[in-house]
């Protein structure tokens, strides 16, 4: 739950596990006047429907995406957060999945053909951010920034190490002055919820369901610690793009990264997929609801109708899955298949992207 809302308006006590949003930081106290009784929102579910069919009469299908059959697995984890409980089982038609997350170069080539604009690329509404100071109302992004030393990491007040930087957008991830040259290979980042659903669209295809995304990424494994086996660095081996060092001041790069890698670094898991776990989050098509898995249907479940945060009533808020290169386990641990965090969807971020799944509309 990275939040743009807050970017936008201070660094204040924010509460969170592992993600901010740009809600959050510009309009800490817009959430804190929400009334509580409106602190669930609802809305339509955008998640759109399966298949059971490989080979779709028509569709956007190309070799740069991956079948994954029709199954039932073990989603959640009983040595997870309480959000990944309980641990049960689904059943999902079948679908296809990008091998990889959206890279700037896809990216670029949706920009260019249609001229979109990106959320963090304008400049914030006053009247969604009533409360923020005007000079805070431009456009930007939420950028991780290392700390000088240790800080605690036990209080949620990730503003610590989350700055909203004016400027700071999917050509300029970390800032006016960063920019992608040379990185076409990299995933795409500070695309909020919109601005994925906006490119899916545009390519023929949808973001995943939660549970599509939790059952790919597991690669077949049956309950398994991470998407490629049950240890952690196999042969001494790093298979993921995540922190090695202590969180948030030392990253030793360890695993050949200290921000994003070109997709395709790192192996791919048993259905050939890359960075279903570390490099950069992946939006899902679902709200977030902590307490969603006691009640959610088994079979193709799409999700809650509506969305709640304990931790920022008031703040609707979308699935995010898979981790960072900012995962560590010192603070987070979303790099796991099961790890759940989730962020407004008007929140564009330094380590967030997205991928892109298929199947044929039901008849
Ligand atoms: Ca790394």
């Amino acid at each position: 739950m990275y939040l743009r809302l807050l970017g936008i308006i201070i660094f204040g006590v924010i509460l969170f596990l592992g993600a901010p949003s740009r809600s959050c930081f510009a309009i800490k106290s817009a959430a804190d006047s929400a009334s509580t009784s409106d602190s669930k929102k609802t809305a339509p579910s955008t998640a759109g429907s399966t298949a059971n069919s490989p080979i779709p009469s028509s569709s956007p299908i190309t070799k740069d995406m991956v079948w994954i059959p029709p199954g039932t697995y073990w989603m959640g984890s009983e040595n997870g957060m309480p959000d990944e409980q309980p641990v049960h089982e689904v059943t999902l038609d079948g679908f296809w999945i990008d091998k990889t997350e959206v890279t700037n170069e896809q990216f670029k080539k949706f920009v260019k053909e249609t001229g979109y604009v990106t959320t963090a690329e304008k400049k914030p509404d006053p009247k969604d951010f009533p409360n923020a100071p005007v000079e805070n109302l431009v456009a930007g992004g939420l950028v991780f920034a290392m700390t000088d030393g240790p800080v605690p990491l036990n209080d949620n007040n990730w503003a610590r190490w989350w700055r909203w930087v004016p400027g700071a957008n999917w050509k300029h991830p970390h800032g006016p002055d960063s920019n992608i040259e040379g990185k076409d290979k990299f995933p795409v980042v500070q695309i909020c919820w919109d601005d994925a659903v906006a490119y899916c669209k545009w390519a023929g295809k949808r973001l995943p369901t939660e549970a599509e995304w939790e059952y790919a990424a597991r690669g077949k494994l049956d309950r398994a610690n991470f998407v490629w086996g049950n240890e952690k660095t196999p042969d001494g081996k790093w298979m993921a793009n995540i922190w090695q060092g202590h969180f948030p001041y030392e990253n030793s790069g360890e695993d050949g990264f200290k921000d994003a890698s070109p997709v395709k670094t790192f192996p791919p898991n048993g259905f050939g997929l890359y960075d279903m776990s570390g490099n950069v989050w992946e939006w899902c098509s679902d709200w977030y609801m902590p307490d969603y898995y006691k009640s959610s249907p088994k079979n193709n479940p799409q999700g809650p109708a509506t969305s709640y945060d304990p931790n920022e009533p008031g703040v609707a808020v979308r699935v995010q899955r898979g981790g960072s290169f900012l995962c560590s386990d010192e603070y987070c641990k979303g790099y796991k298949p099961s790890t759940r965090q989730k962020s407004s969807p008007d929140s564009g971020l330094s380590h967030a992207g997205f991928r892109c799944v298929y199947s044929e509309a039901k008849k």
